[in-house]
């Protein structure tokens, strides 16, 4: 029973029981509110904390967002906003702060109905983070006073009181998740740094700082005055711009503001990331529909343009329609923000925008400022139109590419290329694909190989860097059409991956343990995450690990996949033994292959994951892109790790 301080039982009302009750809806039912109680729904609380305060400073008033990671993985987000109001809530008869922690939904809407701008993904409200915690602190300073309130599963075990003076305003709230309702309370400091960097990006000037108590190595600042320039620059950090500025508007018409920036670079991918009120929306929606109708149409409207002196005139086939929105969007990259009052969010995941208003808002804004842009950058124009118009001659050159193999042998289903060794399992959910370096640790493999469902596929030599080449070379490569071909998929350039066709629900990639084995699987990945990412997310990409040691002793083999362990063991091993190092899959007859690296019981396979599709791409590009000096810099750091890394 909670007591106030004359150390009465305090009498809650029929409205304030009412109240808590609704709490242990969210303790009864956790993933209606949170999706789920595993990472994703774990680090959802994470967020929705830091989107209160970065509600605070979208309002105006909060610049400074601290995040805290302690060692027994309670969480601390301190703003320096106005402070959570404390005044006595007329419907409750509480303290407004303690509605807020305490009434499902309550949020930032109650009080000033306008207050906030947020809501959609997660916008559940604060309530749900503290009736999901072990406990909870809220430290509130405003008005010259510092209030101070606990909770525990959600309840209040102490009043609001007032702790101290002050002449600060904000709100600081410490909460350990539940281990009772989360599988794993060890929050990902990765995780979180990603999404408030994304944050800072969105937020122009919002300083965020994260630190982790428990690395502390990890503590960053996120602070960017550029906003999302600065996100567009180093979404394109180390690819060559077509110009170095990036081309930014903003803008707003009936209460939705709208923020774009767009900067080229010379490769071949589109990466246009769209947010909602801070949130991204993946699946895109009206906002991101508005913005690729008013790009393609200005440039083309442009071309079209006889008025304009000096200006480059093209002419070739199948230019009559004009460019179309993929040729205008190659090399592009691009961030499109809209804040709105009411966001609607559609879709499967809830991160499509569907507010019909925002399309012609967006596109209308845009259509003017970029047509200016064009008319004062003819260079600029220039430059994209150049890169557009190649873009239409290689689509047209990928279509003849297609046909092409489509009428040799290569795509049509069925056709399996002839080194693949099938298994004989039907069901594609059991069967796996091992992609093998070189014939002759493939030939070991086939023998080795548990037949009915495992299928070899060998590969010769290097693949083809897909990040430095077009759709077409990519498709008519022919180590690169034999993975295609026997993984089932149809892999185009406007095809949906369709995974209903995946003819192996796990692909395993299986290279040698040294530089080269590096480099082949580092293009493997490149391949799958540049043209069947789909397979990466659903995570049906593996990563065998063979062994590096063989340790013979008392007439037994044991065997190691690090230097660590198998030092660690000779220690204790007085006696006669023997190490041999394995340098390449070859060197293993096919029953130790099966029995260290392909047989499902003793094994060592690693799922690739693709927590963070930015940061991989970043990685890919810095590998495998054009630019030489960061990949230099890498190989310089790394060069302890990495003798010799010939990408
Ligand atoms: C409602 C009204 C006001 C501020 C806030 C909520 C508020 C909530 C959070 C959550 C984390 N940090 C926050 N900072 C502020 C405005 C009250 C006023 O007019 O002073």
């Amino acid at each position: 029973m909670v007591k106030n301080k004359a150390n009465d039982p305090v009498q809650y009302t029929a409205k304030q029981i009412q109240v808590l009750e609704g709490l242990e809806a969210a303790r009864k039912r956790p993933s209606m509110y949170i999706g789920s109680t595993g990472s994703r729904g774990l680090h959802h609380l994470v967020d929705e904390v830091v989107d209160n305060s970065i509600d605070e400073a979208m309002a105006g008033y909060c610049n400074k967002i601290k995040v805290i990671l302690h060692t027994d993985n309670s969480v601390t987000v301190i703003d320096n906003g106005r402070g959570i109001p404390v005044d006595i809530h007329n419907i409750t008869k509480l303290p407004a702060v303690t509605t807020v922690l305490t009434k499902l939904h309550a949020g930032g809407k109650f009080g000033s109905g306008s207050y906030q701008v947020s809501g959609g993904l997660h916008g559940v409200g604060v309530s749900v983070v503290n009736a999901l915690s072990e406990w909870l602190e809220v430290t509130v300073s405003r008005d010259k006073k510092v209030y101070w309130q606990r909770f525990e599963r959600g309840k209040p075990v102490s009043e609001l009181e007032v702790i101290d003076k002050t002449t600060k305003t904000g709100t600081q709230i410490t909460y350990r998740s539940d281990p009772e309702i989360f599988e794993d309370i060890n929050v990902n400091v990765d995780i979180v740094a990603h999404r408030l960097k994304e944050l800072a990006f969105l937020n122009a000037g919002v300083k965020i700082e994260l630190i982790d108590e428990r690395e502390p190595e990890k503590n960053t600042v996120f602070h960017y005055e550029g906003g999302i320039v600065e996100f567009v620059k180093y979404l394109n950090k180390n690819k060559d711009v077509l110009f170095s500025k990036p081309f930014y508007i903003s803008g707003k018409k009936d209460d939705i503001e709208i923020e774009i920036a767009i900067q080229y670079n010379a490769g071949y991918l589109e990466n246009v990331l769209s947010f909602a009120n801070n949130i991204h929306t993946e699946e895109g929606g009206t906002h991101l529909a508005g913005f690729k109708t008013a790009l393609t149409k200005t440039i083309n409207d442009y071309l079209k343009n006889d008025s304009i002196p000096n200006a480059k005139r093209y002419s070739l086939k199948g230019l009559e329609q004009g460019l179309l929105g993929n040729d205008v969007r190659e090399g592009l990259t691009a961030v499109i923000s809209v804040k709105l009052l009411n966001p609607q969010f559609e879709g499967q995941t809830k991160t499509k925008l569907g507010n019909s208003e925002v399309r012609g808002i967006v596109s209308s804004i845009l259509n003017e400022k970029l047509s200016g842009f064009f008319i004062e950058n003819p260079d600029t124009i220039q430059k994209i139109l150049d890169k557009s118009i190649s873009a239409l001659k290689a689509r047209e050159a990928a279509r003849r590419a297609r046909e092409l193999v489509r009428q040799k042998n290569g795509f049509s289903l069925g056709a399996l290329p002839g080194k693949l060794a099938d298994c004989s399992e039907k069901d594609p959910l059991h069967r796996e694909l091992f992609l093998v370096e070189g014939d002759s640790a493939g030939g070991s493999a086939k023998q080795g190989r548990d037949r009915k469902f495992q299928a070899i596929l060998p590969l010769r030599g290097k693949i083809l860097n897909v990040e430095k080449a077009r759709i077409h070379k990519v498709l008519t490569n022919n180590e690169i059409r034999a993975i295609i071909t026997a993984s089932g998929l149809q892999v185009g350039e406007d095809d949906e991956l369709d995974l209903s066709q995946l003819r192996y629900h796990k692909i395993i990639i299986m290279t040698d343990a040294d530089v080269d084995g590096e480099h082949i699987k580092t293009l493997l990945l490149t391949l799958f995450y540049r043209y069947m990412r789909k397979l990466v997310e659903e995570g049906k990409i593996f990563i065998a690990r063979p062994p590096l040691y063989k340790l013979s002793y008392n007439q037994k083999n044991e065997y190691f996949y690090n230097e660590e362990e198998l030092q660690k063991k000779i220690k204790d091993l007085k006696g006669n033994y023997n190490i041999q190092r394995y340098k390449g899959l070859g060197e293993m007859n096919p029953a130790q292959l099966w029995e260290t690296t392909m047989n499902p019981e003793t094994r060592v396979v690693k799922r690739v994951e693709l927590e963070d599709a930015l940061e991989a791409d970043e990685m890919f590009t810095m590998l495998m892109g054009g630019k030489v000096e960061p990949r230099k810099e890498f190989i310089y750091q790394h060069s302890a790790e990495v003798l010799e890394l010939d990408v």
